[in-house]
């Protein structure tokens, strides 16, 4: 009896070990859930020490598929990372149709915002967004595009709007409350939706190791567009809705130091999880390559499946067939897919934990999985 619940442990943990690997594709099935989250109702004092936030006291509710992230999205990057080329699309039964798009070469730049965190720190909002230099980093006076080989480094970040300006701060105005005096966009919306990207993330040399808490951990994610405008990184969670759960996509992220060659996929979200830092993470990865230009994306299709890929036959045309999409994914390489629980409505839950943005953790996932795994096989056999 010991002995086969030994082994059955050692091949639940191996199992949870082995299904980290690395993979072409990263996919979410069954993404989406009908639920709702809390938004920004105010921010009063923003520039003293008196600062505060609050939510709203009634919920936002989001259903369908890919929901939360059907809502508009804002696109976020570290270093050390050079964008060579982003775009977005919109689908519909035959094709995807280019509605946003930078080229770095040829400093194209159709319905982009650059910005960043280059503004007033608040002592609850952190930074206030501005626009991006060529440099993406420093503060511009207006809308500027990033120069041809801008390399941002360990803990820079910059982000992409669309170019279309929000009205008036306000809940239930069409970008909710924002914070005063930044440039306000409009995310990229849709529930089928598509961004590509060519980029490097290099290895980093600019910055000594343990000069910033994110040394060597490049990332490419997607942030519901109200959380960006309100605060990123607050230091008090009623400043922003990302603990209530309007969520996060993260495409592309090194999530670790010590783990830099691995690229992972999670999301932030309620879909069957209460907890909103660890996320629903895919437990595969796909391999960074340090020393040439990545190309590839995310696809968010009708049925709720979200596709991350890297494929060098990727083209980042004004139209493509879908088939074409589909020829890229499927020869890119095996695919891990996680697919996700379906979830009964149910109010909003709001979290207590700490509300970073960008903090989230597969490895703490897969050792979740082994202890839940050897608990279960302990139950089983007692
Ligand atoms: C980006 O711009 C460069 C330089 O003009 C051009 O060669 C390249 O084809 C462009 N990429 C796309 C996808 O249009
Ligand atoms: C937004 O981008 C589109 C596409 O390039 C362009 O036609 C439009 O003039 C831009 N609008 C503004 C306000 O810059
Ligand atoms: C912003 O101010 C807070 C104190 O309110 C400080 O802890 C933090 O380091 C500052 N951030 C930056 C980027 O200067
Ligand atoms: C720019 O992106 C926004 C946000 O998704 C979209 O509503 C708008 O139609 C786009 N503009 C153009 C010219 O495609
Ligand atoms: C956030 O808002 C809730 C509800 O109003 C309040 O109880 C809590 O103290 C606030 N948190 C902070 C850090 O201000
Ligand atoms: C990175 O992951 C390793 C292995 O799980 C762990 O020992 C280490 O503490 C993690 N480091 C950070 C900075 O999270
Ligand atoms: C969505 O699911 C249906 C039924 O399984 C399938 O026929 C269709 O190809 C799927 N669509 C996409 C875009 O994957
Ligand atoms: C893409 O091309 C680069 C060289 O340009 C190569 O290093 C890399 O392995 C290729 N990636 C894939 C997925 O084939
Ligand atoms: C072939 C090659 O140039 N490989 C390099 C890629 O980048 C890593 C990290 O900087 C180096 O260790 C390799 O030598």
């Amino acid at each position: 009896m010991k002995l086969s619940t030994l082994s059955i442990i050692a091949s639940l943990v191996a199992t949870a070990l082995a299904s980290s690997s690395a993979y072409g594709v990263l996919e979410f099935a069954n993404f989406g859930y009908p639920g709702s989250y809390k938004e920004v109702a105010s921010i009063s004092n923003e520039d003293t020490d008196q600062c505060t936030c609050q939510l709203t006291t009634s919920t936002t509710p989001f259903s369908g598929p890919n929901s939360p992230m059907n809502e508009p999205v804002s696109v976020h990057f570290r270093g050390p990372l050079v964008l060579h080329e982003f775009a977005y699309y919109t689908g519909d039964s035959s094709s995807w149709t280019r509605k946003a798009y930078f080229n770095a070469s040829s400093q194209a730049a159709e319905n982009v915002t650059f910005l960043t965190t280059a503004g007033f720190n608040s002592s609850c909002l952190g930074k206030a967004l501005t626009f991006a230099d060529t440099d993406g980093v420093s503060e511009a006076s207006l809308s500027t595009v990033l120069a041809l080989g801008t390399k941002i480094v360990s803990g820079q970040e910059y982000s992409i709007f669309s170019n279309v300006t929000c009205g008036s701060s306000g809940v239930g105005n069409d970008c909710g409350v924002y914070r005063s005096g930044i440039p306000a966009y409009h995310g990229f919306d849709g529930a089928e939706k598509m961004f590509l990207f060519s980029f490097d993330m290099p290895q980093e040399t600019s910055v000594p190791y343990g000069d910033v808490f994110s040394w060597n951990m490049p990332a490419i994610w997607l942030l519901n567009a109200k959380i960006p405008r309100t605060s990123q990184y607050p230091t008090n969670g009623n400043c922003s809705c990302w603990s209530s759960g309007c969520g996060e996509f993260d495409v592309f992220e090194v999530m670790n130091t010590t783990e830099t060659t691995k690229l992972y996929s999670t999301i932030h979200d309620y879909q069957g999880t209460g907890d909103i830092n660890m996320g629903l993470a895919d437990y595969g990865y796909i391999s960074r390559n340090f020393n040439s230009t990545m190309t590839g994306g995310v696809v968010f299709d009708l049925n709720g499946t979200a596709t991350v890929f890297l494929s060098n036959s990727t083209s980042i045309d004004s139209t493509i067939p879908l088939s074409s999409v589909q020829g890229w994914v499927s020869a890119a390489g095996e695919a891990k897919v996680d697919t996700l629980n379906s979830v009964a409505p149910a109010s909003t839950s709001t979290s207590k934990s700490k509300n970073n943005a960008l903090s989230v953790g597969s490895i703490e996932s897969i050792w979740t999985n082994i202890v839940v795994g050897v608990m279960s096989a302990i139950f089983y056999f007692v």
